[in-house]
């Protein structure tokens, strides 16, 4: 195997930047929320849209106490029904009861409370006439695309969905993705391009899972999997949302998924789930929000499993978070702070070492990181006394590739496989002075460029 075929796999800037979000969130509003579907099938009136308390600032301050840094908001949902003042349908909130441009009003939001804005535009359209006659819908969706770059700012995430419930006896639309993709690269170049997109990976279900071993390095096929319309999902229902990793596409990364594998690219991963049955808002699910150890869970294994957590949260009728969701985000975000705020190993006294070498000021400090002599190495973490533990964090310098394949944690008898950008391990709390990390295989060397102990007390 040619290792360093691997390894010569990089991430590109936008994709870091990306990645160091961590934490974002879906937000599914537009005309399903009021009409209660999940799926609108583009015949809904305006009038149907009518938020009577519509408050994007609320929005914001719910996901800042969770500790979300983004949002990808349904500018158009399959529906057609546009979220923003667009020049290009009368199918819009402008002739709606209220007119206000809701991307806007989020824009201004994000801006205000540090977030980032993305946002989520349907290719099939159920409204729109010209969709299903080629080259005439392209051009009134990369009108759409560019009103939407152009006029908000910067946008951290487009993202693309797959979906296309048409079937075999319903219309049929080509999508020009190339021109999609180079409009964005024009307008916005440092935003990924998610789920139908080159940068970003749809995990592959809307259950919260990730696989146990997941590789950013995996074959360039992978990016046009979800291109072509017919092949797509063709039904939403809670079915498809519960489905897990499907078996056949566990292993994506591995040296031996990658030994025929000619074309390689970065491409990570990204798990989007909802902490409520649906998409969109519905009454009658106001009591399923998810419990705060699910939420943790899904942090823990996405997050802390080389993938970025996009968790939706959908306004309601009001066009507010609901309460029950209110509160359950900022439960989460104070659980969060509870556990990871506290680094044990910043403690003085503690050393971190590798066969005599004292990696403990690298380890720490943000811009470095350090390379390991050989594939295996052994990293001991010296405490200035018995310390109770339930988490350990790792990190890889993803810039210099993704390369740990199998490591141990003695103490805590853990074992695990990739790392990546974050490693979340999660253990019994049980109290140790020392914690010895046995990276037992990687392709040709890694990075470690930080190591942090913590406890869920
Ligand atoms: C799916 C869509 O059909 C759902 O409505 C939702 O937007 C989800 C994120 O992607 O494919």
């Amino acid at each position: 195997m040619d290792l360093q075929k691997l390894t010569a796999i990089r991430p590109h800037e936008r994709q870091i930047a990306w990645q160091k979000l961590e934490f974002t969130a879906f937000l599914h509003f537009g005309m399903n929320t009021f009409t209660h579907r999940e799926w609108g099938t583009g015949q809904e009136s305006p009038a149907q849209y009518n938020p009577s308390r519509l408050d994007t600032d609320q929005w914001c301050e719910v996901m800042q106490s969770a500790g979300i840094k983004a949002c990808v908001l349904t500018a158009k949902h399959h529906d057609g029904f546009c979220l923003w003042d667009t020049r290009y349908t009368k199918h819009s909130v402008r002739t709606s009861p209220q007119p206000k441009d809701v991307v806007a009003g989020l824009a201004g939001s994000c801006k205000k409370y540090g977030l980032k804005l993305g946002l989520y535009l349907s290719p099939w359209d159920r409204h729109e006439p010209s969709y299903g006659k080629g080259e005439e819908y392209n051009d009134f969706f990369c009108g759409q695309l560019e009103e939407v770059l152009t006029r908000y700012g910067n946008l951290y995430s487009l993202w693309f969905d797959g979906a296309c419930g048409e079937g075999a006896n319903g219309k049929k639309q080509i999508y020009d993705w190339d021109r999609y993709y180079a409009l964005i690269r024009r307008h916005q170049p440092s935003a990924v391009i998610a789920s139908v997109g080159p940068d970003v990976r749809w995990i592959g279900n809307e259950a919260g899972a990730t696989r146990p071993s997941e590789w950013s390095i995996v074959p360039a096929k992978l990016q046009n999997a979800h291109k072509i319309a017919g092949d797509s999902q063709q039904i939403d229902g809670s079915r498809f949302r519960e489905q897990g990793v499907k078996h056949q596409d566990e292993d994506l990364g591995s040296r031996q998924a990658l030994e025929n594998e000619e074309n390689l690219v970065w491409y990570p991963a990204e798990v989007d789930v909802s902490i409520r049955p649906g998409w969109f808002y519905h009454p009658e699910e106001d009591d399923k929000v998810k419990s705060l150890e699910t939420l943790l869970r899904f942090y823990e294994t996405a997050i802390g499993g080389n993938a970025v957590l996009l968790l939706n949260i959908p306004p309601d009728t009001e066009g507010r978070i609901h309460e029950q969701d209110r509160r359950r985000l900022s439960e989460l975000g104070k659980r969060l702070k509870a556990i990871f705020s506290r680094n044990l190993l910043d403690e003085p006294g503690t050393a971190i070492f590798s066969n005599g070498e004292d990696l403990t000021a690298l380890l720490k400090d943000d811009d470095s990181y350090w390379k390991s002599p050989g594939e295996a190495a052994e990293i001991e973490i010296i405490l200035p006394g018995p310390r109770k533990i339930s988490h350990l964090v790792l990190q890889e310098q993803i810039q210099e590739s993704q390369r740990i394949e199998a490591f141990t944690i003695k103490e805590f008898e853990y074992s695990g496989t990739t790392v990546g950008y974050k490693k979340i391990c999660r253990f019994e709390p049980a109290e140790t002075n020392r914690i010895r990390i046995a990276i037992q295989e990687s392709r040709e060397f890694f990075t470690l460029r930080f190591i942090g102990a913590y406890l869920d007390a």
